[in-house]
């Protein structure tokens, strides 16, 4: 019975990084730390692009577009809804998770889920390098254990 699980090496893999200038102070650092988790495991910068929108609202159709593409093994989706400084929070927060999901389902390209949705901003400091962890660098190594395991799965099934 096979048993499989992605590598964490992204050597070789192609990626599309989609972030939200909104909330920039936030999601720039998303940003920085998803760059520096691919570099960490393998991936050089030639290897991925970064492809900015306005708002969280519009990283799906971005992501859609690059996973579209047939060139990327996986799309970084990052933004950052903050529920005290966002009229229709649910709104937006949920057009960006339900959105996200849709590119994976649509394409078969992984599409990360790294848009942060908190009630404050000290929440999502503490999720950009704080006591939280770095959802930018997790969203990273999600994508390359992804990106391993579709591999792995259309060559082992
Ligand atoms: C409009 C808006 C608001 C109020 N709040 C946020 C937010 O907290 N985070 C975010 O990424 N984007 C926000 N936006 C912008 C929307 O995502 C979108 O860019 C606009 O509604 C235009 O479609």
């Amino acid at each position: 019975m096979p048993e499989l699980e992605g590598a964490i090496d992204g050597q070789g893999l192609r990626f599309a990084i989609v972030v939200a200038r909104w909330n920039s102070f936030v999601t720039e650092k998303l940003l920085q730390g998803a760059c520096s988790a691919l570099g960490e495991h393998g991936v050089v910068e030639g290897d991925y692009s970064i492809i900015r929108v306005p708002g969280s609202f519009e990283v799906p159709a971005a992501a859609l577009w690059a996973a579209n593409t047939g060139n990327v093994d996986a799309v970084i989706c990052l933004g950052a809804v903050i529920r005290g400084e966002t009229a229709h929070f649910e709104y937006v927060a949920g057009a960006a998770q339900q959105g996200v999901l849709s590119v994976t389902e649509q394409t078969g390209v992984p599409a990360v889920f790294g848009v942060l949705t908190v009630d404050t901003i000290e929440q999502a400091l503490e999720r950009v390098g704080g006591k939280e962890g770095h959802k930018g660098k997790e969203a990273a190594v999600t994508a390359i254990e992804m990106a391993n395991l579709r591999r792995l799965i259309a060559e082992a099934l």
